[in-house]
């Protein structure tokens, strides 16, 4: 297998005392992280990590955070990345799911139930007290080799676990690098959060670009326009509902010359959006990517943004695109399946021969999400997955939902489908069949919800209905849904 040299050994040899972090009104060089995720790993070792364990992580973006992604990899440990929106039971299923030995957090605890009784929990306080232990440390990351699992809806009920390597990892900077360019002055600000691939990706590109990243707890409008307007941030990642927020606060101002990429992905980009941006000489790159593809995979360049608005570009430079339709590449504007193979694709989920027999054949990814490519091979994607909602850059998947509120007492059947927010871009709204004994009631549904399921999968609406849309084979016509949805609203 091939070999990359430790990645942040090699940064801190290379520039240790270049800025790799600024949090908090903190600097920290390169030398800095090295040394704190060099210590903690001693510290992950004397609570008994070892090479190749699950290693859960429950935090809030910072820099401990930081110090924690990066000590797994002097231990070979995989670091399982949870969501924080997450009720505890979704946390539960994951660290389960995943087979984490050990979960460690930051001090906000999860209430984790339902998980072996072997599986360890610590705060990091606690972590980074205990008396190092010596360890053999990695210095060479074999591409191969798993490193993060990151858990994505999928298209049946549960979110599946997205094995990425430190090859994948490596690739998805270094491609990422070829489109976007790199410059002197680079400064990329993280305030997605770590926990997506989204934020993640920018870790590794500061280690491997030895780039600074400004880095936030969490997104704050004014910390983010205040960071691209007075603090050389060069680069922003971002979603739509980020992006609008960000409109607003620059009202007629201007971002600096200096500023060069508001990167916008993690769902559709309405052309409004986009249009609001270009009109304030915003240079939006849309991207098209997905925790499987580590971050982008197909990516519209600076040069093409304008005339090709809309459009989310071509496959980075060794990523490749094909529009599948009928088992044949489609021809130019016709609208098929997004397909994509490359070195920052997975190997495969977790656990789920099946369906990564399903997908991925000959390294060709099946997205599941719907476009085309136009005459000069820029993707247009026209459709989400299946049935996928996307509200705020959050994934929803309709029969996660459906099956939660199949639970409740008097629930004969649940369909889930999205609906289009001004605020969130699309949020899930439910229609319910109930037994006509039963006291069913919108409070009663969104409170049992609220218990179950992280708040932005809480259905916005209810409504109470005496069947659902189904086909021959009886599966929820969720289309039919929309109609009824907005028939409803006449
Ligand atoms: C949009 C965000 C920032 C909103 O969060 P905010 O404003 O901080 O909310 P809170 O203060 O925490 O809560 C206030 C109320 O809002 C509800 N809420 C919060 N988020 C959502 C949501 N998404 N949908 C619906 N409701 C939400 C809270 O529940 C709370 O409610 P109340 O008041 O009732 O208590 C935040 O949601 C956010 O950060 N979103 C982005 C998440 C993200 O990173 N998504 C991308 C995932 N995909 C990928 O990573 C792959 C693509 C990718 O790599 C990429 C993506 C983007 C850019 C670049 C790339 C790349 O390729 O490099
Ligand atoms: P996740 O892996 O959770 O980040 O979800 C990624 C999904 O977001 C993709 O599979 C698409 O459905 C959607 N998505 C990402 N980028 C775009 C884009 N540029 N336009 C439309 N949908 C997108
Ligand atoms: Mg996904
Ligand atoms: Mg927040
Ligand atoms: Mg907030």
């Amino acid at each position: 297998t091939e070999m990359i040299p430790h990645w942040l050994d090699k940064r801190a040899f290379l520039s240790p005392h270049e800025t790799a972090i600024v949090f908090d009104g903190n600097t920290y060089s390169f030398q800095d992280i090295q040394q704190k995720a060099r210590t903690l790993s001693s510290q992950l070792h004397a609570f008994g990590v070892q090479d190749g364990d699950h290693v859960a992580i429950y935090f809030k973006n910072s820099v401990e955070m930081v110090y924690l992604v990066h000590a797994l990899t002097y231990l070979g440990a995989v670091g399982v990345l949870l969501n924080t929106r997450l009720t505890d039971k979704e946390v539960s299923f994951q660290v389960s799911d995943a087979e984490c030995s050990h979960v460690v957090h930051d001090g906000d605890i999860p209430n984790i139930q339902d998980i072996p009784s072997t599986t360890k929990l610590i705060s990091f306080n606690e972590l980074s007290k205990l008396e190092p232990e010596p360890c053999s440390f990695y210095t060479e990351l074999p591409q191969d080799k798993p490193y993060t699992i990151l858990y994505t809806s999928g298209t049946t009920g549960s979110p599946k676990g997205v094995v990425l390597t430190y090859g994948n990892h490596w690739w998805s900077a270094v491609s990422s690098a070829l489109n976007l360019g790199l410059t002197e002055n680079d400064k990329w600000l993280a305030a997605l959060p770590l926990f997506h691939v989204g934020g993640l990706s920018i870790l590794m590109k500061s280690v491997i670009y030895g780039m600074p990243v400004y880095l936030l707890s969490s997104f704050d409008k004014e910390r983010v326009h205040n960071a691209i307007m007075n603090e050389g941030v060069t680069m922003v990642s971002v979603v739509s509902v980020i992006l609008n927020r960000l409109l607003d606060r620059l009202g007629e101002e201007r971002y600096p010359e200096a500023f060069r990429c508001m990167l916008l992905g993690g769902g559709p980009a309405p052309k409004p959006l986009l249009e609001k941006a270009k009109a304030k000489e915003i240079p939006v790159f849309q991207t098209y990517g997905m925790t499987e593809t580590s971050s982008q995979i197909v990516t519209l360049s600076p040069g093409d943004a304008l005339k090709k608005l809309g459009s989310a570009g071509k496959a980075l430079f060794p990523a490749q695109l094909s529009i599948q339709h009928e088992d044949r590449e489609a021809g130019a504007n016709e609208v098929g399946e997004i397909t994509v193979k490359g070195p920052m694709v997975t190997e495969g989920y977790f656990k789920r021969p099946e369906t990564n027999e399903e997908t991925i054949k000959d390294g060709w990814l099946a997205t599941g999400d719907l476009g085309y490519v136009d005459e000069e091979g820029f993707l247009y994607v026209v459709d989400r997955r299946k049935d996928l909602i996307i509200s705020g850059g959050e994934n929803i998947y309709p029969a996660e939902i459906e099956s939660m509120l199949s639970g409740i007492d008097g629930v004969i059947e649940a369909g889930v489908i999205g609906k289009e927010s001004s605020e969130w871009g699309e949020v899930p709204v439910a229609f319910i069949v109930g037994d006509r004994k039963a006291d069913l009631n919108q409070d009663l549904v969104v409170k049992y919800c609220r218990e179950k399921l992280a708040k932005y999968k809480v259905p916005k609406e209810i409504h109470f209905v005496d069947h659902l849309p189904r086909n021959a084979s009886n599966k929820i016509l969720r289309r039919e849904l929309v109609h009824w949805l907005k028939q409803r609203r006449h």
